[in-house]
């Protein structure tokens, strides 16, 4: 293999054309193998990247020159041709290589990311430090057309035109974000020279037309004048230029030499400058060309490269499935529910929605906080908004969740999916914050269901609250119960009696675990309560009562320890006037590296077993100093 001499970015510039599209075509099955087999990451990003990335480290000298990866999903083949084939082995698995760049595995890694459209403020920094420093590192930054919807690249690109600094922008434009990109920028002529269709009728009526005898060449060279006024109206070029960025392109994004030719030009321009490419998301793979949808955008379990994945992709999994089905049941009885997603309507659980009701459904491109002022303003025009997001992503948006939907009481139900530990993604993806930072919000009531069931119940109760409501759930294998585990309205639901010695007060996903380490202190002689908080803000006060009586309070929760629900109970319990021991039970005061979720958690003695020893290590604490 090609790529096995590969050591780094200098043995690529010996090689030439032909061999570089048989590295090109070994890159692809190496990536292609590791994510079937790992069952676990991105694919179609990576496919796309795979001349552009040749191209990138062939023109310039990383890390000498400075390379960024918007969100750095599709970083793969960077990684690849940096040193860390042997390293696709372990992709996202504990201890392993990471889904994205890292700084602590090579020093061709600038970004420790996964959150999009970030990367032209970091090359403007890293840019403005560089001239500074009076060296002449180029810094090239790549960034997708789905990352161009959100709103921290237009800031970057507004000031790095007005600054005039020197930064490569390379416009990674396959048409796609997660779903189709929701963009009038990267509309126009690029999608008309992607679309296969399209692109076969064009070079059918060429071909028709320098056939034509006589006429024929005359004919063609019009049909270049009307590309060329197409291209006038219809490419992006006006946009960038507008704001003091330079515009070239479009090009194709498949040709390592053309590629290459157009970043060599481009580096002599001394500001701000876009190179636009066009690139197949999922090229060479076919089950990934032939999903129009998200041209296997990642992947969600392990499958045979040869047969690719499952018909139809992988199904929506229980707690998404229970959100899906519910809000559509409401919004079938309710004109007023509409639905936000930003730019994941297949991972929110969205598609079945916007099939059903696609005039009540918004895709607003990678835009969180547009997304929740926007579900502000219908709330304020009288509907019912449902802002569906990861928990990680609703971070961003925080301040519009605040200001513009808090302080304005108004009714918007968070969806928040992917809360709490998430694993393979690593410290961006994990859903801590959520809890921690919904609960500081006045007027803001926060659930955690614990349950399939409870999803469905307590997003109804949502849907009818006369204010902001945020809904978390985790992902993976759903818990489902019977009839008794399940609460109504904002109550607390004690599901295990015990003595007056401890009491475990879990939130959503820990229910279950914290029930499983009664039964292991049941064994020890230790009886204890546990209630389902159900609803983390605002407490329901008949939990707090019951709780009081108890020496020991346990509080368990896969959310920031400190600032969490936590935190909340433990000071409703000192107004109380609770004279024992509140232990809270959470994660750290520190970034989580990627692993799997189960394994993460119980690391964190977040499991059956932690729990329980986390409570007689307290009992026993108590002892001694009683
Ligand atoms: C702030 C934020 N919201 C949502 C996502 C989820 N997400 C990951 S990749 C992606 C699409 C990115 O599209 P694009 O930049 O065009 O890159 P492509 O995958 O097409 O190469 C989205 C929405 C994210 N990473 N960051």
């Amino acid at each position: 293999m090609l790529l096995d001499t590969i050591a780094g970015p200098d043995d690529l510039r010996a090689l030439d054309f032909n061999q570089l599209e048989q590295l090109a075509e070994e890159i692809r099955e190496t990536i292609v193998r590791s994510v079937a087999a790992t069952g676990s990451g991105h694919l179609g990003p990576n496919l796309g990247v795979v001349e552009l990335a040749i191209a990138l480290h062939r023109v310039f000298e990383s890390p000498r020159d400075i390379i960024l990866w918007d969100t750095g999903h599709q970083a793969y083949v960077h990684k690849l041709l940096t040193g860390r084939r042997e390293g696709f082995a372990t992709l996202r698995q504990a201890g392993g290589m990471s889904g994205y760049p890292s700084r602590r595995e090579s020093e061709h890694d600038w970004i420790e990311n996964s959150h999009a459209s970030t990367v032209l403020s970091y090359a403007h920094g890293l840019a403005t430090a560089v001239d500074q420093a009076g060296t002449d590192r180029r810094v090239v930054a790549v960034i997708g057309d789905g990352s161009m919807t959100g709103g921290m690249a237009y800031e970057a690109l507004n000031n790095l035109g007005h600054s005039g600094t020197r930064v490569l922008i390379v416009l990674n434009d396959n048409g796609r974000s997660y779903a189709p990109t929701v963009s009038r920028l990267s509309e126009g002529l690029s999608r008309l020279r992607l679309h296969p269709g399209l692109k076969r009728g064009r070079t059918r009526i060429e071909q028709m037309l320098r056939d034509l005898p006589a006429l024929g060449p005359i004919a063609y060279s019009s049909l270049q004048g009307v590309y060329a006024a197409l291209r006038e109206v219809l490419e992006p070029h006006a946009f960038f230029e507008a704001l003091g960025v330079r515009y070239t392109g479009p090009i194709e994004g498949h040709d390592i030499a053309g590629v290459e030719d157009a970043l060599r030009a481009a580096s002599t321009y001394e500001g701000p400058i876009v190179v636009h490419v066009l690139t197949q998301k999922g090229k060479g793979y076919a089950p990934a060309e032939d999903d129009d949808e998200k041209c296997l955008h990642d992947v969600g379990g392990v499958f045979d490269p040869e047969e690719g994945p499952p018909e139809g992709g992988w199904a929506l999994k229980g707690y998404t499935q229970a959100f899906s089905e519910t809000l559509i049941e409401a919004a079938a009885a309710d004109p007023r529910i509409h639905a936000i997603t930003a730019a994941m309507p297949g991972p929110t659980g969205l598609i079945p929605f916007e099939a059903q009701f696609p005039e009540r459904f918004h895709d607003v491109g990678i835009a969180e906080q547009h997304a929740v002022t926007m579900a502000a303003g219908l709330a304020m025009g009288g509907l019912r908004p449902v802002v569906a997001v990861y928990s990680t992503f609703f971070s961003r948006a925080f301040d519009q969740a605040n200001l513009d939907v808090g302080l304005h009481g108004l009714p918007v139900v968070f969806a928040v999916d992917r809360a709490g530990i998430t694993g393979d993604d690593g410290p961006s993806h994990n859903g801590v914050l959520d809890m921690a930072l919904a609960s500081r919000i006045p007027g803001m009531t926060v659930f955690a269901p614990s349950s399939v069931q409870e999803v469905r119940g307590m997003l109804r109760t949502a849907l009818s609250l006369d204010g902001p409501a945020l809904v978390r759930w985790p992902k993976g294998a759903p818990r489902s119960v019977d009839a008794s585990l399940v609460g109504s309205g904002l109550e607390a639901l004690r599901v295990r009696a015990g003595s007056e010695a401890v009491c475990i007060l879990a939130v959503g996903k820990l229910v279950g675990p914290a029930l499983d380490a009664a039964s292991l202190l049941g064994e020890a002689g230790v009886d204890a309560t546990v209630w389902d908080v159900r609803v983390v803000k605002p407490l329901d006060p008949a939990m707090l009562a019951d709780a009081a009586r108890h020496d020991l309070v346990v509080t368990v929760e896969d959310g920031v320890r400190v600032g969490g629900a936590g935190s909340l109970i433990a000071d409703a319990m000192s107004a109380l006037g609770h004279e024992g021991t509140v232990m809270q039970l959470g994660t750290p005061d520190s970034y989580i590296p990627h692993g799997k979720q189960d394994a993460i958690l119980a690391s964190l003695g977040l499991d059956a077993a932690g729990i329980a020893a986390s409570v007689q290590s307290a009992l026993a604490l108590r002892a001694t100093t009683a």
